[in-house]
């Protein structure tokens, strides 16, 4: 399979050139670059849009509606909340993190406590939800159940918090999300040499260029939360690096078969004796940070911009994960760039809820959702397109609104239309 290669050359010649140029922006055609400067399409103003068209909403319902201009909740970005706010959210996450697993112990081996539950619904449906029509409106449910469980089982009151990568997105480190204080989601991972990550998830290789950490959160909450589920993209050691990639990426063209002597996730899930998956056997260990500046830089407003600026939700599926001109042309992926950003747990697509950060970057992800949805509610909340399956390999039917998601054992399953709006049905919330 050519595609493979492509993906692997992609992101081994995107790190090779990431010293000359932002690549993030090279395929972009003027057009879109100087659209994006005008006023009316910049960020600021397309989150004013937004906020105001649902406000005339809420405005104008009365008490008697189940959500309205009083009941609303906010979600906030990390560094906008007061400390004891923050704090609040921490107490109620490491809380989570205690309390017991609801998952079938036959079907999910692995999980010892709720948050395992949440990673395991996500490794359960990963290949159903990522890279095609069902990634934006699985993942606002999934992080809506989240924040609905912080409340009713640790007594959170607040909203679910946003990390918003375009604000340190030159380097995260010094995010008040990632700053290592009492205050922060926990630091950066301990620094450990190391080369290139090597990754194989939905049918292709993805080698990603080594971060800034690599080893367990050293300071702040989490460093000592346990990682329970998972199989670890596999890392190459830091002597190994750059002829070890570059042998990789060279073995790889033209053949589509990964190099000898690289397992990958794929590769290591299909060793499976026990007809179980390997990511949802018991796996404990820490929880691993690799802050990553070649791929925080392609998160920046002017990317998020470009996002923003397609016409439909299919283009804005296919704009946020890389493929609008096709699964084997190189483009910036804002939502795997979000993830590689904070590197570690981060790179692997299956068990990355893992860490409790996720939800942070797909509150993030589910505003750039509302947001695009808010430029014109009447005719883009209720939009549904692409398929059901990754990059639509193998091809498959259209996605639907009926359609129904899947949530393991964390909550019942929804249809896909329930996801659309973030201020009806079970719903009552949005972005700040
Ligand atoms: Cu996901």
């Amino acid at each position: 399979m050519k595609l493979s290669s492509t993906f692997v050359l992609w992101t081994f010649l995107s790190s090779a050139l990431f010293a000359i140029a932002a690549p993030a922006n090279d395929i972009r055609g003027d057009d879109d670059r100087e659209s994006s400067d005008k006023n009316s399409k910049s960020l600021k103003s397309m989150e004013r849009k937004y906020k105001r068209s649902i406000r005339e909403i809420l405005d104008k319902r009365d008490r008697n509606h189940k959500c309205n201009a009083r009941t609303v909740s906010i979600r906030r970005e990390w560094g906008s909340m007061s400390r004891g706010d923050r704090l609040d959210y921490i107490k109620a996450v490491q809380c989570f993190t205690k309390k017991a697993s609801i998952s079938n112990p036959n079907v999910v081996p692995g999980a010892r406590n709720r948050l395992d539950d949440f990673a395991a619904a996500h490794i359960q449906e990963t290949n159903n939800i990522h890279f095609n029509g069902n990634l934006y409106a699985w993942h606002r449910h999934f992080v809506w159940t989240y924040e609905q469980a912080l409340r009713q089982e640790c007594g959170y009151q607040g909203a679910q918090p946003y990390w918003d990568w375009t604000i340190n997105a030159d380097d995260p480190r010094l995010s008040p999300v990632f700053d290592g204080s009492k205050h922060s989601m926990g630091s950066n991972g301990k620094v450990i040499p190391h080369g290139a990550t090597l990754l194989t998830a939905f049918g292709k290789d993805f080698t990603l260029p080594p971060g800034t950490g690599g080893g367990c959160i050293e300071k702040g909450p989490f460093s000592d939360l346990k990682v329970n589920l998972g199989v670890n993209p596999v890392i190459l050691p830091a002597a190994a690096t750059a002829a070890a990639v570059a042998a990789a990426a060279t073995a790889a063209v033209g053949t589509g078969i990964a190099p000898p002597n690289i397992t990958t996730v794929d590769a290591r899930i299909k060793v499976n004796t026990t007809g179980i998956n390997p990511a949802l056997q018991y796996n404990p260990r820490c929880l691993t940070r690799d802050i990553n500046l070649f791929w925080s830089k392609q998160t920046r407003v002017s990317d998020v911009e470009f996002v923003l600026g397609c016409p439909t939700v299919d283009c804005l599926e296919k704009r946020a994960d890389g493929w609008e001109f096709g699964p084997d042309v190189p483009q910036p992926l804002i939502h795997a760039a979000g993830h590689f950003a904070v590197g570690g747990l981060q790179n692997d697509p299956f068990a990355s809820p893992g860490d409790p950060v996720f939800f942070l970057h797909h509150g993030q992800f589910d505003r750039l959702w509302s947001i695009w949805q808010g430029q014109d509610l009447k005719n883009r909340v209720n939009q549904v397109g692409g398929t059901k399956t990754p990059f639509n390999e193998p091809p498959s039917a259209p996605v639907t609104p009926d359609d129904i998601l899947a949530f393991g054992a964390i909550a019942q399953p929804v249809k896909h239309r329930d996801t659309h709006s973030t201020i009806d049905g079970q719903y009552c919330y949005m972005y700040d």
